[in-house]
């Protein structure tokens, strides 16, 4: 085994062996997926040059040390210089590629952006079974830079390189095989890829525009029109297909252009939110009120009490990951009710064509009704789904004491109710948990893992843990009035709605909520969830924590005493048409608005979008701010997570926090000085901790990392 060691870093990245057939194997290996550092782009360069100098090798052989091939350029080092004399990956792959031997990828495992980009260079490529494939540059907020955007629709075609490229996702080997970006799939592809590199020809992809052909006018331009509703905001995919247009350049120049147009990504507020929310991702599960060697319990059999909208989702999770969940309802009649709703969610899904009827019939199989609380006796996780009423869920928890067997995590899907509470309703509060699930359950990927007072170590990390298994991103948080999302939600809400009193019409603030990258703004989303629950909400939280001596907006209890509850009445605070979802403005609202202010003697004036921006999206990055100070977030990156898994806070901005640190927070700190004294001295006061990051010049990232 013949090592190149770095001369900087004496780091072995790219070691080789010879086989006695004459085929050297070069293997790249930095654990955990092979990520292409600096002194891996020169150690590859280095090897190859060797090689294409040395005539006892007959052909080489590329391959990933462990589980991944290669997992594309080392993100860790983006945005630090480039050390002194380190190659650029495009010169790696040219080296590869321009080898006098044959060079056969045999790609093990995930081959992803710039590794799949060195696949790309060598001239033949052969996959395991279990391997991955993909340039997923965009959810980094950059593109392909190195030669992927004139090598993959060099294989796969213009549209197919181009939807692979955009979407940014990886495929799977059989959908390789299909795109033809692999000659074959192999148990063994090394064995496959020496036979391959001793009876073949190297063959430059660079040098075959077969698969190209004539290109329609305009056919770049109709493709971002196409993507322009799925992807408004992320614009390095637009890039990206500026990039994949040079391809009519010669290879050369196309290369050098793609190269300018990665290099203008790198340094983006996009390409920093990006990475910044790859690596929270891998975060959230490590968190630090858990020490790290705790274990987890298993989840193999789960149980839902209750079976309404909630209770269903939260069971086809379970379904879905193929966990046996047993769903327990009051009657016969509601349990039926329930499971037919599953039963039209699959159906519905079968009949948009993604999934399949013997899915749908496998996760159904895997759901059982039952009516006794017996039958939840050997469940792992009983999940609570009751009624929004503490007296219930005390109710409920203490019999689920008296039933579940020893080490069960008992959960509770609250959203508003004290999990410390329920904890005492049982002799185990070490064993109860909130599993906050988003509506629709079985949509939304968020669940806040509420830790309580008690909850156990390993109770955290069994709901830590079953979250991914289950299709959902767990962020933990403490126990407050609405834990962390909805508690920065009504700051955001209750601006929202002093803005109407105050000039602006809801559509006016929908749009600038929806122009910065939310889904929807406010007053849409208010009548997607129901002007009904909104107005429940409040009074329960009135009935819980009294009214405030501050200042608070009734036009939406208004909105609520004229029946106007929203998408599901067809009117709320916008109209809507039959079988429309599009928000129409209606003048009964705006009237009724107008009146308010006059009631209130308010003066109604032009809000400007800026204000609108800043009043809405401060207030929620203040109230980050204490709850980081209360403990209740442990990270800042908890938050984002929360705000981009539970309310689409848009990715390219990184979340509430991050995006707090791109503005600045003392900028924040300004503005809302200036709103406090000027339009809302009651809620707008600035957070002690926002204050403190402001004064020391830092930001809410560096406060988290020096604790
Ligand atoms: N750089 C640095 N660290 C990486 C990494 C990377 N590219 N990929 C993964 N890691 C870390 C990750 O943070 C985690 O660390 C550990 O490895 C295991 O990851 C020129 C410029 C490859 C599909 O975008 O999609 O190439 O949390 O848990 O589930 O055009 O990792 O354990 O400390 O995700 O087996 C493009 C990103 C880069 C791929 C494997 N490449 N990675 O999944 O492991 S830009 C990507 C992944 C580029 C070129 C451009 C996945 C994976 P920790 P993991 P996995």
């Amino acid at each position: 085994m013949i090592q190149t060691t770095d001369p900087e870093t004496e780091t072995v990245v790219v070691e080789t062996r010879d086989r006695p057939d004459g085929v050297r194997v070069v293997t790249l290996n930095n654990p955990p997926v092979n990520a292409i550092s600096s002194a891996m782009r020169r150690q590859l360069r280095d090897t190859m040059l060797e090689i294409d100098a040395d005539d006892s090798v007959k052909g080489v052989v590329l391959t990933g040390a462990g589980r991944a091939f290669i997992a594309g350029a080392d993100i860790r080092e983006f945005g630090k210089p480039n050390p002194p004399g380190a190659p650029s990956l495009t010169a790696g792959v040219h080296a590869v590629e321009d080898c006098n031997k044959t060079v056969v990828a045999a790609v093990n495992g995930a081959a992803a952006g710039g590794g799949l980009e060195v696949a790309l260079g060598c001239h033949y490529r052969v996959a395991g079974p279990k391997a991955r494939l993909g340039l997923p540059e965009v959810n980094l907020g950059t593109i392909p830079g190195a030669t992927g955007t004139q090598r993959l629709p060099r294989l796969t075609g213009l549209k197919s390189a181009l939807d692979m490229i955009v979407s940014g996702d990886l495929v799977s080997a059989a959908r390789a095989l299909e795109l033809g970006i692999i000659e074959a799939i192999e148990d063994d592809p090394v064995e496959a890829a020496a036979a391959i590199a001793l009876a073949r020809p190297p063959k430059k992809l660079r040098e075959d525009d077969s698969k190209i052909g004539e290109i329609p006018d305009g056919f770049f331009d109709d493709y971002k029109k196409g993507m322009a509703r799925r992807w408004r905001g992320f614009e390095a995919r637009f890039k990206a297909v500026d990039a994949v247009a040079k391809i009519v350049l010669p290879y050369d120049e196309a290369v050098e252009a793609e190269r300018a147009v990665f290099r203008e990504c790198q340094g983006t507020p996009e390409a920093r939110a990006m990475r910044h929310v790859f690596f929270s991702d891998r975060q959230a599960a490590r968190h630090p009120s858990i020490p790290k060697d705790t274990p987890a319990g298993t989840v193999e059999k789960a149980a839902v009490l209750g079976c309404g909208t909630m209770g269903g989702g939260i069971a086809m999770n379970f379904a879905n990951a193929g966990i046996p969940v047993t769903v327990l309802e009051t009657s016969e009649e509601a349990l039926e009710r329930g499971l037919g709703i599953i039963r039209d969610n699959y159906a519905g899904t079968v009949s948009r064509g993604r999934l399949s009827q013997e899915a749908m019939d496998r996760r159904m199989a895997l759901i059982t009704g039952a009516s006794d609380y017996a039958e939840l006796a050997d469940a792992d996780i009983v999940i609570e789904a009751v009624f929004e009423n503490m007296d219930i869920k005390k109710q409920v928890f203490g019999t689920l004491d008296s039933v579940c067997k020893d080490g069960a995590v008992l959960a509770t899907n609250t959203s508003t109710l004290d999990v410390d509470e329920i904890a005492d309703a049982t002799s185990r509060p070490e064993a109860v948990v909130g599993t906050h699930f988003f509506s629709p359950a079985n949509v939304m990927r968020l669940i806040e893992i509420v830790r309580g007072a008690k909850t156990s170590d390993e109770t955290a990390q069994t709901a830590m843990k079953m979250a991914p298994k289950i299709g959902k991103v767990g962020v933990m948080c403490g126990v407050c009035d609405g834990f962390v999302g909805n508690r920065m939600l009504y700051q955001y809400s209750r601006q929202a709605n002093f803005l109407i009193e105050e000039g602006a019409l809801p559509q006016d603030v929908d749009r600038v909520m929806f122009e910065f990258g939310l889904p929807m703004g406010p007053f849409a989303m208010g009548d997607l969830a129901g002007v009904d629950v909104g107005y429940l909400v409040r009074q329960e939280r009135i009935k819980k924590l009294g009214r405030t001596n501050k200042r608070e907006s009734t036009v939406a209890d208004k909105i609520y005493h004229l029946g106007r509850y929203g998408q599901k009445t067809r009117k709320g605070w916008y109209d809507y048409e039959p079988g429309s979802r599009t928000p129409k403005p209606n003048a009964e609202v705006t009237a009724l608005i107008e009146k308010a202010s006059a009631d209130l003697g308010i003066e109604r004036r032009d809000v400007s979008d800026d204000e609108i921006l800043e009043r809405c999206l401060y207030p929620l990055i203040n109230e980050g701010a204490k709850l980081l100070a209360e403990g209740i977030a442990a990270r800042p990156l908890d938050i984002d997570l929360i705000w981009i898994y539970g309310y689409g806070f848009p990715r390219y901005r990184g979340g509430p926090m991050h995006w707090a640190d791109e503005i600045g927070p003392a900028h924040v700190l300004e503005r809302l000085e200036h709103y406090a004294a000027t339009r809302d001295s009651d809620w707008l006061e600035p957070a002690t901790l926002l204050r403190e990051v402001a004064g020391q010049g830092t930001t809410f990232r560096e406060w988290a990392a020096a604790r």
